[in-house]
């Protein structure tokens, strides 16, 4: 699986008005089987960094567009099992460096593919050496590195948090052991990064973005603390200012005088989702802007019309139309943007 953009761009097929377009399933499905047969091209090498995060984004498209089986579970295990290091750490492919974020998407997989005995197999307590890995990263004053050198981000937090709930290791999840990372010192770290324009920025004094919005909304969900952070007030403070992110074409920027781009339709929808403020966005326009950005012929969903499609951009513009209840499409999760029936199994405060 690649991150590797194209091979086609989204537009409009010929002679088709905006309001006739229609989510081209079996297009979608058919281009992500697709990304991991063209190696042979440079960009498969030169995006191997992101391989794993390549594969959550594929494989949790094709769970919300029904086809959770469409590539091969015994390879994706397989793949999966091959970036683990000792420490319980994953890598984003074999041989990389073990770091937060890989680690987040490849238990995420192991969730959708239902992997933890398989884990287990490779490495004994391998749950519970994964949710030391991720512990281990929390620094004193609450929030999380990256990996062994250091670089924090509200990215890395939430990577956290949703990581050890997956594994069942949030200290709600286990009340009578003493909790493996410290959650009031890690929301107070959000709080510090909350705006007076009501947004969230990547740490304390940075400028709002909605991809850090929706870090520290899901980081306050997953911990069960939005509604006693947020509050009535906070919530429509930053329910303004994400849904002041819809411009003209129907799409949303990430700040403003940003372009628009189709990811911001996960950022910010599932960020209003959250706070139960999705409706403040116009529906019908963003998801005819989505649309417009996929490609009819061959598939995959491009930032903005025009533009190459990539994976990236197609689980995002997948999972903001299943925000936006658009038929066919699996119920996603706004919080863990897996589907919401896998979740559901999840133990939450
Ligand atoms: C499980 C869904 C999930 C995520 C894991 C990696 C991560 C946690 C969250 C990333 C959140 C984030 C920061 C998203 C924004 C990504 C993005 C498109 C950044 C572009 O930023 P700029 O400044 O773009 O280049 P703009 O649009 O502001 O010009």
């Amino acid at each position: 699986m690649s991150l590797a953009a194209g091979p086609g761009r989204g537009h409009i097929a010929e002679g088709q008005l905006p309001e006739e377009m229609k989510l081209v399933v079996d297009k979608h499905v058919a281009y992500i089987q697709s990304l991991d047969t063209r190696r042979d091209e440079l960009e498969y090498h030169l995006t191997e960094h992101l391989r794993i995060g390549g594969i959550y984004w594929g494989l949790t498209a094709l769970h919300l567009l029904g086809q959770p089986d469409a590539l091969p579970r015994e390879g994706l295990l397989e793949y999966v099992r091959s970036c683990l290091h000792e420490d319980g750490g994953f890598g984003a492919a074999p041989g990389h460096d073990a770091h937060i974020l890989y680690t987040g998407y490849s238990v995420q997989i192991l969730t959708m593919i239902d992997g933890f005995e398989a884990l287990e197999e490779k490495m004994p307590d391998g749950k519970h050496k994964v949710a030391t890995f991720v512990a281990n990263l929390q620094q004193s004053d609450g929030r999380f590195a990256g990996d062994q050198w250091g670089e924090t981000d509200t990215r890395f937090l939430f990577s956290a948090f949703y990581t050890l709930s997956l594994l069942g290791y949030m200290p709600h999840q286990r009340p009578s052991e003493p909790p493996i990372i410290d959650v009031p010192a890690a929301t107070a770290y959000i709080k510090a990064c909350h705006n007076f324009d009501g947004g969230f920025g990547v740490a304390p004094g940075a400028e709002s973005h909605s991809g850090q919005v929706f870090t520290c909304v899901g980081a306050l969900s997953v911990a069960g603390e939005l509604d006693s952070y947020l509050g009535e007030e906070g919530k429509d403070r930053l329910g303004a200012w994400l849904s002041e992110r819809q411009l003209g074409s129907g799409g949303l920027n990430g700040r403003p005088e940003k372009l628009v781009d189709v990811c911001y339709s996960w950022w910010v929808g599932s960020s209003l989702a959250m706070i139960d403020r999705l409706h403040w966005l116009d529906k019908a326009k963003l998801t005819a802007f989505i649309l417009q950005c996929q490609d009819p012929e061959q598939g995959g969903i491009a930032d903005r019309p025009e533009d190459m499609v990539d994976v990236f951009h197609t689980v995002f513009g997948i999972a903001g139309l299943s925000l936006l209840g658009y038929p066919g499409v699996g119920e996603v999760d706004p919080a863990y943007c897996m589907p919401k029936h896998i979740t559901a199994k999840i133990q939450r405060p």
